[in-house]
């Protein structure tokens, strides 16, 4: 299978994780989103969102969303599995997950980031306001809901610890003080002790750039 990824990409981030827990081989496909190449032919047909990750299986089929394709390998490949079976555990995870993916990437994505600039003449400083204060929002949710016993939910990964720690990553990557919640660094570290999460860094990524 072929994952249609980019370094510096969050939702990638999350799919890689997924893949090296589960220890699923596949082939990277780089799409550069500096170059804009999700916004155009081949990928931008590949996956009409124009947005990555997108998995593409080796009968053609393609996947996008980074939580459904997650979804898709937690079907396909069970062990070990990244969601409780007990179906309020279960609601809990997705919930962080959701606060996450649903909840504040969405909002801080390089496109909305350039409609920023374009359309409301936002600056870097106003860019990186933004960026913090929905980054904050969440954080805080997930500092008071997560029992990060070791992980977010338990003593082994699962899929709230696969959005959180490529969030961390990017909240250090906008120079936010992370020191208002240890919980989740506390999440961040155990997680990133593990070669899965740590192989699947962005800069341990072959397109990485400096
Ligand atoms: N909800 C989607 C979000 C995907 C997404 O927004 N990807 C970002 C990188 S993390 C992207 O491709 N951005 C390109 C752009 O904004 O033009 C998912 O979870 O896969």
């Amino acid at each position: 299978m072929k994952l249609y990824t980019y370094w510096r990409s969050t939702a990638a981030y999350r799919v890689r994780i997924a893949l090296n827990l589960k220890r699923v081989a596949r082939q990277d496909v780089f799409v550069s989103l500096v170059a804009g190449e999700q916004s155009a032919p081949p990928y931008g047909t590949l996956n009409p969102q124009q947005l990555v990750p997108a998995m593409e299986l080796d009968d053609g089929t393609v996947l996008t969303q980074s939580l459904a394709i997650i979804d898709w390998l937690d079907t396909a490949f069970p062990e070990p599995p990244l969601m409780p079976a007990d179906p309020i555990a279960r609601a809990q995870v997705l919930s962080a997950a959701h606060t996450i993916a649903m909840d504040i990437h969405p909002v801080n994505n390089l496109r909305v980031l350039k409609a920023l600039g374009a359309r409301f003449d936002a600056t870097d400083q106003d860019r990186r306001e933004w960026m913090h204060h929905w980054m904050r929002l969440g954080f805080d949710a997930l500092e008071a809901v997560m029992p990060a016993p070791r992980f977010a939910f338990g003593n082994a990964p699962g899929l709230a610890d696969l959005c959180l720690i490529p969030q961390l990553y990017n909240a250090r990557r906008w120079d936010l003080d992370l020191a208002p919640w240890p919980k989740l660094t506390a999440v961040e570290a155990a997680c990133l002790a593990l070669p899965a999460f740590a192989e699947a860094a962005p800069e341990a990524q072959p397109d990485a750039t400096g």
